[in-house]
């Protein structure tokens, strides 16, 4: 085995060499399909060395060679589109239209955002990856680092040439977009003095602003990752001429943000807070912010300071038209119908309307009228983001809402999609509720839902590095610099839910397990229609369920909402090095993803005396629910937020079914015996560290 292998690699390591002669190889298909299917480790290899240090010249010898003599249009044949793309982005390149380096980018400013996709589709329209690297070496050194990681990370998501590559931890490329300026002074000085160091990095603001208490939620660099990453997978700036459709991507935007804002309002129960108030354009923004934190280039992120009236932004929007475009999202949704561009109406009081709808309020390249029902999500985005200085008066660089690594720092993030996720429930309200019928998955029974093992949330602390945060100098030797955080974490634990199945034979089920709150912030029962909308999604999956009375057990490391802790970036480099050298397999499949909830943020932060929550699980009809897709369940492990990737989403339900839907009457649910939910405890330890 071992043998086959690095007899492979080496075969691969002359090939690659001979990339040199490659006219000559360009049309030889099985030799592009032997490239693509066998250089994972060389891939990772070229990755991490393109990402390395991205504000200085690449270091290694090969990527310099290439950013020298690389010529993108010597050889158009190795694109899909006969180099067209290459042509535009050489064109501004020569015209010296292009962002200088040095410079921050947003992937909210127009032209920043125009100047990445140019890169973007010179990558993915590569037919092998020879073509696709040495494009990346070449306009790594020519163009804005901001926009070349982006379009890099967008490459390597959506090409299929990225297949197998783990992208790194961007809190390591990227690091003052994940920390703050006390923290990367810090990491300087150490160089400077040629003493290593390991900084705390505290969360933002003091004690005095009870908003700092859910801090640890919006800050959480995996958090941060999650919300970053989902973005890259559903890009609003989407068109499907790239290559696939991204399935449910309006619903999905509805979801993930939904359920960011119940974590967060979950955080909020169990630190004593009211749950987040909606934005209103009409009244004060009551929370400001002080991010206390820099570019690299370009300065400090603005302030807002708290109880300011929106102001209009100029050359962005004005209040007057956000609240227009509010109101024709409203009315669409008590019509039940949208406009389209050429005036005819799409119904969307149906299943897919949620997903025209979100498309419509993001929005997205997929909204059937942007210019009717405006751009709500991504507009209000950079007006909260440059309400420290509406009129540009301070030439003052993007606020911390103009980039999904920053915005959920702000408390004013989770304002704006309270009250985006508010008009999504407009729609779900209109649909009428589900019946018994509806409801009930004959033959099915959950007799018992328990868990084995404590539920416990405590804090850890995680390091990472900050030395891509410094500068190298010719004299000055890098010295080792980590920011030091601190982490939500829970035990692992384990489902227990039994199953009768009476149906005859054996039966895919779909498992649907959501954690929800039972009382409110002052101590009040909630009601099941106002409970479900503040349910958390611990997990959904599929699994076959054999005749008679089974338990099934879960564990809550497998649960298909979360990823699991990144690889840092040292240890990548370390071991697509080692495959290379060594020849032997690189295997990082577990890490491939890394849109999803961190794995230790499952369950929700909960007090030290506990509290008591309703674990809730609803087993489904999985022949139904998965009709039409293939035969894989596990689907990579991250699909109830995230999907499959370039594959349509694996459940054909409802995102949050059953709790999606109004339910005036409770009864219906108890009555139904494939739908039980239990009372269970979580605890926090404050002093337990792992
Ligand atoms: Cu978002």
């Amino acid at each position: 085995m071992g043998t086959t292998i690095s007899m492979k690699v080496l075969v691969l390591c002359a090939l690659v060499a001979a990339a040199a002669a490659w006219p000559s190889f360009v049309d030889d298909l099985s030799f592009q399909s032997d490239v693509v299917a066998s250089s994972t480790a060389h891939k990772q290899q070229d990755i991490n060395h393109l990402l390395d240090k991205i504000y200085e010249d690449t270091k290694y010898p090969d990527l310099q060679e290439i950013a020298k003599n690389f010529n993108p249009l010597g050889d158009t044949s190795m694109y899909n589109d006969q180099g067209a793309a290459a042509e535009v982005l050489m064109k501004e390149l020569n015209d010296h239209r292009l962002l200088e380096q040095h410079h921050w980018y947003s992937l909210f400013n127009a032209r920043q955002r125009e100047e990445a996709l140019m890169l973007f589709a010179v990558l993915n329209q590569c037919k092998v990856w020879y073509c696709f690297r040495n494009n990346a070496a070449y306009f790594r050194e020519q163009m804005n680092e901001g926009e070349f990681v982006y379009a890099l990370y967008v490459g390597v998501i959506h090409s299929k040439l990225g297949d197998g590559i783990v992208l790194p931890p961007l809190y390591e490329i990227t690091p003052h977009m994940f920390t703050n300026s006390e923290v990367i002074d810090k990491a300087y000085s150490a160089k400077m003095t040629q003493k290593a160091g390991t900084f705390n990095v505290s969360f933002t603001g003091t004690k005095k602003n009870k908003e700092q208490r859910v801090a640890y939620f919006g800050e959480d660099i995996g958090m941060n990752i999650h919300h970053v990453t989902w973005h890259m997978d559903f890009p609003f700036w989407w068109q499907d001429s790239y290559g696939y459709h991204l399935d449910r991507k309006g619903e999905l935007f509805f979801w993930v943000h939904h359920q960011l804002t119940a974590r967060f309002d979950f955080g909020r129960l169990s630190n004593w807070l009211d749950p987040v108030d909606e934005l209103h354009w009409d009244r004060i923004i009551r929370e400001g912010f002080a991010p206390l934190t820099s570019y690299k280039y370009g300065g400090e992120f603005p302030v807002r300071p708290d109880n300011i009236h929106f102001e209009d932004v100029d050359g962005v929007a004005h209040v007057h038209d956000m609240e227009i475009t509010e109101n024709r999202i409203y009315e669409a949704i008590d019509h039940g119908y949208i406009t389209a561009t050429d005036g005819h109406t799409i119904d969307i009081r149906q299943p897919k309307g949620i997903e025209l709808l979100g498309d419509i309020i993001e929005s997205s390249m997929y909204s059937p009228n942007a210019q009717y029902y405006g751009s709500l999500h991504n507009t209000a985005h950079v007006m909260l983001g440059r309400q420290g200085d509406p009129r540009g008066k301070f030439n003052l660089p993007p606020g911390v809402m103009e980039h999904f690594e920053t915005a959920t720092r702000d408390p004013s993030f989770f304002r704006l999609h309270k009250y985006m996720d508010n008009i999504f429930k407009k729609h779900t309200d209109s649909f009428s509720p589900y019946t018994h019928d509806d409801l009930e998955f004959a033959g099915m029974a959950v007799d018992g839902v328990a868990i084995d093992g404590e539920l416990i949330t405590f804090f850890d602390e995680f390091q990472y590095s900050l030395i891509d945060a410094v500068d190298s100098g010719e004299s000055i030797e890098d010295v080792e610099v980590n920011a030091r955080v601190h982490r939500l974490n829970h035990k692992e634990f384990t489902y227990k839910i039994t199953v009768s199945n009476s149906i005859g034979s054996d039966h895919l089920a779909t498992f649907r397990i959501f954690l929800c709150p039972i009382e409110d912030n002052n101590g009040i029962t909630l009601t099941l229609d106002k409970e479900r909308w503040l349910c958390i999604e611990l997990d959904k999956f599929f699994q076959k369920v054999p005749s008679g009375t089974h338990t099934i057990h879960r564990s809550s490391k497998d649960s298909s909402v979360t990823v699991p802790d990144m690889p840092s970036f040292h240890s990548l480099k370390e071991q697509a090095d080692d495959a290379v050298n060594g020849g032997h397999d690189l295997d990082l499949s577990a890490y491939e993803r890394s849109c999803g909830i961190p794995d230790r943020m499952l369950l929700p932060k909960s007090k030290p005396e506990g509290m008591e929550l309703n674990l809730f699980v609803a087993v489904t009809d999985g022949d139904k629910d998965t009709e039409g897709h293939n035969g894989d369940h596990d689907h990579g492990g991250t699909h109830a937020q995230c999907g499959v990737h370039g594959e349509a989403y694996p459940d054909n339900r409802p995102l949050g079914y059953p709790l999606e839907r109004r339910i005036p009457d409770e009864r219906v649910f108890d009555g139904v015996p494939n739908i039980k939910h239990v009372v269970v405890k979580i605890v926090h330890h404050p002093e337990h560290h792992d």
